[in-house]
């Protein structure tokens, strides 16, 4: 993204004086899908694109200005209005702003100005790469840096819980927050406990297959399926008065069978879903340590089949993606995010790589009457300063 682009927009956009730049990426996950919500372990990084975003108070108590420079939409609001703006863009700059004051961060009327690079609706973020992007700037600007990196990935989740209506986990602001270029991050959801991953599979690459399929979580049965996990937890914690039971992590496969009946099907199978990807995850990390990518590849499939016929957040546009992958022996390929539409994660090898994307854009194209869009994955840095 380009810092003298968004600089210029907000010069000429508010009243000429430059503020500070921060930015924020989006993210992939390699594995670990829905887990975060149950306590599992999720395996994501952060990506070369996100959001940019030009930043300066402005002398009032509580006005904010907001310029979406990529919308070419200005909305202004008051913090201390309890709606706040309707513009969903401005929302997560409202929330946020709210939350940092939660975490006693003194914020006061400023001015923001950002664009992004990171694909919306694809599966990759582009809310998390915004809440996190805004957070550090107001940690900054009007909270002498003094809030943690942990508190800033809680804020940005309680944005979407509390003002955008997605009941999300803690994955996708954690990636943006804590990325490090060439790592990934094995998270465990539950403790928080996390390790970086340095990622470079020789011989390989991974890339992103976007279906196009719009992806809007807000609206979208995603809080539906995390109420399905957590009946399930309810009805095993009602059996078992004795132990813990916060989230599927603490369940057994044992325990899963015992309420099966009572759950019903649906919520049985999203929950055997969650069970087997957390297993998936470990799977996944004892592979990369012995350099198996055939097995990394293997569970990626497991996985998609698991998101379309269990979990039920697949299309037929990536049921398609996915098909056309197998049958280019591209090594893993699956869904990746939250699901409902976005694009498939792929890893490939490189010689199969330029077969494998011309056979997909044609074959896709020759079916929905448009290509897929193809984002080679380069693994960035996350949230900072730039200037
Ligand atoms: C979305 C959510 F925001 C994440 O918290 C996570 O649940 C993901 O879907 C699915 O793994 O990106």
């Amino acid at each position: 993204m380009d810092i003298e682009f968004v600089r210029s927009r907000f010069v000429k956009h508010f009243d000429g004086n430059e503020g500070n730049i921060y930015a924020s990426p989006g993210r992939i996950n390699l594995i670990g899908e829905h887990t975060d919500y149950n306590g599992g372990f999720v395996f994501p990084g952060a990506v070369d694109k996100g959001i940019m975003a030009e930043m300066r108070p402005n002398g009032t108590e509580s006005t904010v200005r907001a310029y979406s420079i990529d919308l070419k939409d200005r909305v202004d609001f008051d913090l201390n209005d309890p709606n706040g703006p309707k513009a969903s863009w401005a929302r997560y700059i409202y929330g946020i702003s709210l939350e940092m004051k939660k975490l006693g961060v003194p914020v006061k009327g400023y001015n923001i100005a950002f664009a992004g690079d990171v694909p919306l609706g694809a599966g990759m973020s582009s809310s998390a790469a915004m809440e996190s992007c805004f957070a550090c700037g107001l940690n900054d600007l009007f909270g002498d840096n003094k809030v943690s990196k942990w508190d800033m990935v809680l804020a940005g989740q309680a944005t979407e819980h509390n003002y955008c209506g997605v009941n999300c986990g803690i994955m996708d602001q954690f990636a943006s927050v804590f990325g490090k270029a060439g790592c990934l991050m094995r998270l465990d959801c539950r403790s928080r406990e996390f390790e970086y991953f340095p990622f470079n599979p020789v011989g390989y690459k991974l890339v992103l297959l976007d279906s196009v399929v719009k992806h809007e979580l807000a609206g979208s049965p995603y809080n539906d399926r995390r109420n399905s996990c957590e009946n399930v937890v309810k009805h095993i914690a009602a059996k078992h008065p004795e132990g813990k039971f916060e989230t599927l992590r603490d369940c057994t496969w044992e325990q899963l069978e015992e309420v099966k009946d009572e759950v019903g099907a649906e919520d049985y199978s999203r929950a055997k879903f969650v069970l087997g990807e957390k297993d998936r995850v470990l799977a996944v990390c004892d592979a990369l340590n012995a350099g198996d990518y055939e097995t990394v590849g293997q569970k990626m499939y497991e996985t998609h089949y698991g998101l379309s016929k269990e979990y039920e957040v697949s299309c037929e546009e990536l049921d398609y993606l996915n098909d056309i992958a197998k049958e280019n022996g591209v090594t893993g390929s699956r869904i990746m995010g939250g699901g409902f539409g976005g694009c498939t994660i792929n890893l490939v090898k490189e010689e199969l790589y330029d077969k494998f994307i011309t056979d997909a854009k044609a074959k896709f194209a020759a079916k929905y009457g448009h290509e897929p869009k193809v984002y080679d994955v380069v693994i960035g840095d996350g949230s900072r300063k730039i200037c």
